[in-house]
């Protein structure tokens, strides 16, 4: 039977084109601390038709799909030229993931990706998939795109198909459209959520870190770690410290990871990570934040308790169910924040909210006591403090 082709195209079309210019809504009244929005601002629907279909009739009559993309997720993001950019991870159907840049006019919608996708040079070895890049304005004058670059396992017995090692993979640009793709980062352990601070530090590069024994446990790697280094063209690590512990019992007891490059406040620097903990249905992924010292940024000087952001609703299912990671915000010249997440390894959303209520936010928030007693008084503190206010006691 023969396709209206023209017709299914239109189809296609408007569809698409109501998607990408759909006006997102901010959900009230939210918790205070920041807004979720009702649709998520970017999908593997957001690509392209002319990515995903041959347009031509005479080569696909049937306007068939040629090339599946599923996902768009974990993105880097950064403002360039007054836009908001998404470097998004971006899936097909054959599960190899890539990055692609989408720019919106206001960072809440109408995220729109460019022609093609990101042509990331490989290295000597090749990579097998790249995924979850953070990007750093460096005051060095480059932007720096730090991923994970994901290989078999050499070492891998023979039908052990799924034992991978994960590096650290280093690019950098000053267009976002070139990229000059640098040696992956040379460390002892594998890594995955390496990021770089937009800053020199005693005249140094200094990255936030993910040291782990294996290609999935962290093991005896404690946590987010902090190292310097010389040179980013040829990144080594020769010493690496925890700044940011994982804990018994907590929402990151079986690992954590540093999401995109922490934040200069007059307070202190404001950072974004995600935590992990094991459960029945799985690894379950949850955003929190945290503070540094301004003078060293791997000083610990506030960390809330538990989690700031956990799935919610639609955000609970997808590829691998009950996942939020992050990897990329941007802050707006009037310090309001727009925090880009990834739900379930799906789809990419944003939360708003503004410098002064996270940091209110990390400063007033109790800390974790790490045990069920140490919660109840936290909690009857407040209590006690508000049933006063209401002269009720
Ligand atoms: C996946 C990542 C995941 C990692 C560890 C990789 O193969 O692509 O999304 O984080 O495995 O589970
Ligand atoms: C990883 C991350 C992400 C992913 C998550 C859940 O460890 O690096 O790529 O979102 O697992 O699958």
């Amino acid at each position: 039977m023969k396709t209206d082709f023209n017709s299914r195209l239109s189809l296609l079309t408007a569809n698409h084109q109501r998607l990408i210019s759909r006006k997102n809504e901010k959900v009230v009244p939210g918790n205070g601390i920041f807004y979720r929005y009702k649709y998520p601002v970017l999908t593997g629907e957001h690509a392209p038709l002319f990515w995903r279909y041959d347009l031509d009739p005479v080569t696909n009559p049937h306007l068939m799909e040629r090339f599946g993309i599923h996902a768009a997720f974990n993105a880097g993001a950064m403002k360039f030229e007054g836009k908001y950019i998404l470097a998004a991870r971006v899936e097909g159907n054959d599960r190899k993931s890539f990055f692609a840049i989408a720019e919106s006019p206001n960072g809440v919608d109408n995220f729109r990706f460019w022609d093609y996708p990101v042509t990331m040079p490989e290295t000597d070895i090749p990579d097998t998939n790249v995924y979850d890049m953070r990007l750093t304005q460096h005051e060095d004058g480059w932007i720096y795109g730090i991923f994970c670059s994901e290989r078999k396992d050499p070492s891998a017995p023979a039908g052990d198909l799924s034992s991978a090692v994960a590096a650290a993979g280093i690019a950098r640009t000053h267009d976002l459209k070139k990229w000059e793709r640098l040696p992956d980062l040379k460390t002892k352990s594998q890594q995955r959520n390496v990021v770089l601070h937009p800053e020199f530090v005693n005249g140094k590069y200094a990255l936030y870190t993910r040291p782990q024994d294996g290609f999935i446990d962290a093991g005896s790697g404690g946590g987010i770690g902090w190292a310097l280094v010389d040179d980013m063209t040829h990144a080594e690590i020769k010493e690496e410290k925890i700044i940011n512990l994982r804990y018994y019992h907590t929402i990151k007891e079986q690992k954590n990871g540093e999401g995109p490059h922490p934040v200069k406040t007059p307070e202190g620097w404001l950072h974004l990570a995600h935590g992990v903990r094991g459960c029945a249905a799985g690894l379950r992924y949850v955003l929190y934040l945290y503070m540094t010292d301004s003078k060293d940024p791997s000083k610990l000087i506030a960390e809330p308790a538990g989690f700031f952001m956990a799935p919610e609703g639609e955000e609970r299912v997808g590829d691998v169910s009950n996942v939020l990671f992050t990897n990329g915000w941007i802050i707006d010249d009037d310090g309001t924040v727009f925090i880009y997440y990834a739900s379930s390894d799906t789809r990419m959303h944003v939360a708003v909210s503004t410098i002064e209520k996270l940091v209110d936010y990390c400063l007033n928030t109790p800390a974790d006591g790490l045990r069920s007693a140490a919660s109840v008084k936290t909690l009857n503190k407040l209590i006690d403090k508000n049933l006063k206010l209401q002269n009720r006691i």
